[in-house]
């Protein structure tokens, strides 16, 4: 019979390639020595550091599933999994920073863009050199993206856009901005566009005062009449399956990171029980502590399995969209849940920024609604097994 390890009890170590590991395993040291120095000073001062992306960059983090030929990694899906589960493992705002450049500006610039586009934008991003943000949420079109207001005209040379995007990773400071507007040269359809910073009616104010992610900056994109060329349009693409193939990939991703930020709470929690006695005993010798450290080991097994299993469904091209919102909405849920039990584990030191597990837990608030909340995954699902459409 084989070896119990408490911190890996289906033993998915061996399930992963050598390169899979040794990927894992770079990614794990960069978030442990660049990240979690800075993390707490960042989250308390709301201070997002842009030179983020260029250490990412240079660490090969950004774009891990982009081929090489364009700045990219030219890996899989289980690493690109992997690597958000060590940058989570650390802070949920700093994977936001690497899922929204990665999956959300990268992949539809390479899957829906021209030649030109790549070429312009891809190797920029990969380095870091340039930021991108993802625009698909507004003020009123929130879950229904349908409902979105934003415009594109046609003009003589390309198209004008006007509207505003809301809650939007990275925008501040970004250089590039994907964003996405029903377009009246289509019939109204959705279509992609690449934007630039600097470019005159386009701006991106700051939204201050959050009390989750605050290691990440978000913003705004306001949109007053953006004049662009005809090449900044995404040419490879229309409608809302746009948007949503990226949404696949970064979903699938934070299946994989909020495991990171759950494992990170549950350590914590288990090291804190051991260290801290009550009643003449440690803490973690009590049964309660037992049990709560129990179904947390469980939890994150079993989370990690099917986004492992996932991520090899990606890899052959066979993953369902609802199996992506399975494990989204599965593994952000749990995690939450684990990070307030970890919390409550660590008693008065566990509202203290010191122990990080509070940060954890606010932060999960946000991974639980965005990239479709909880409840909108719940519904997708009883759609695909009920054939019946319970949005509206
Ligand atoms: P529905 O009728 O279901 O679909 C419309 C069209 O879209 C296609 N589609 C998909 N294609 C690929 N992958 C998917 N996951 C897809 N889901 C839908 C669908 O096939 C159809 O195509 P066609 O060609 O037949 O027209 O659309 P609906 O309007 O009923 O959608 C409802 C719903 C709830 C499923 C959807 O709108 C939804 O998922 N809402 C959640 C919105 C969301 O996730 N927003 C995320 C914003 S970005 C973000 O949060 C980034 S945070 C990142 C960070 O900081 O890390
Ligand atoms: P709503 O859609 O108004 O939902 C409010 C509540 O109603 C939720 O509980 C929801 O589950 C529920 N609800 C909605 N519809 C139904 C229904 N039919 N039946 C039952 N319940 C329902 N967006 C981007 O485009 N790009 C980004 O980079 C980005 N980054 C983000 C960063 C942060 C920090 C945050 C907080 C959000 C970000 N978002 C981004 C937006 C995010 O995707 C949305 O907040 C999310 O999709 C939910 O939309 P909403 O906030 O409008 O909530």
């Amino acid at each position: 019979l084989g070896q119990f390890d408490w911190a890996d009890p289906l033993r998915m170590e061996t399930q992963l390639t050598e390169d899979e590991r040794m990927l894992r395993d770079a990614a794990h040291a960069f978030a442990q020595d660049q990240l979690q120095p800075r993390v707490r000073d960042a989250y308390a001062m709301e201070a997002a550091d842009p030179s983020v992306f260029r250490e990412m960059g240079a660490a090969g983090l950004l774009g891990v599933t982009i081929p090489e030929e364009y700045g990219g990694l030219g890996a899989g899906y289980v690493t690109y999994g992997l690597v958000a589960r060590e940058i989570e493992r650390v802070d949920s705002g700093y994977r936001s920073m690497m899922s929204v450049q990665s999956s959300l500006v990268m992949y539809p610039i390479h899957a829906y863009g021209s030649e030109e586009q790549k070429q312009k934008y891809l190797p920029g991003l990969a380095s870091g050199e340039l930021i991108g943000c993802f625009g698909l949420t507004e003020p009123d079109a929130g879950s229904d993206p349908a409902g979105m207001k934003t415009r594109a005209e046609k003009t003589a040379t390309g198209y004008r856009l006007t509207g505003s995007k809301m809650w939007i990773s990275n925008s501040p400071i970004a250089d590039v901005f994907v964003v996405w507007a029903k377009s009246d040269a289509h019939d109204g359809k959705i279509r992609g566009f690449v934007l630039e910073a600097g470019t005159p009616g386009l701006s991106a104010p700051k939204i201050d005062g959050k009390l989750s992610l605050r290691a990440s900056v978000t913003g705004e994109i306001v949109m007053d009449g953006v004049e662009v060329g005809d090449e900044a349009l995404l040419p490879g693409v229309q409608g809302l399956k746009g948007p949503f193939g990226c949404l696949n990939r970064a979903r699938y991703g934070i299946a994989w990171g909020v495991m990171g930020a759950a494992e990170a709470c549950w350590h914590a929690a288990r090291q804190y029980g051991l260290d801290r006695k009550q009643f003449q005993r440690p803490l973690a010798q009590t049964q309660l502590f037992q049990k709560k450290l129990a179904d947390m080991q469980t939890e994150i097994t079993l989370g990690l399995q099917g986004a492992l299993q996932l991520g090899r469904l990606m890899e052959q091209g066979q993953a369902a969209p609802e199996g992506i919102s399975l494990m989204k909405r599965n593994n952000c849920g749990k995690a939450l849940e684990i990070a307030r039990h970890a919390r409550d584990m660590h008693g008065g030191n566990g509202i203290s920024g010191e122990f990080d597990v509070i940060r954890h837990m606010i932060n999960l608030e946000t991974v639980n609604t965005y990239e479709g909340t909880h409840d909108v995954h719940a519904l997708i699902l009883g759609r695909a097994q009920t054939g019946l459409q319970a949005f509206f």
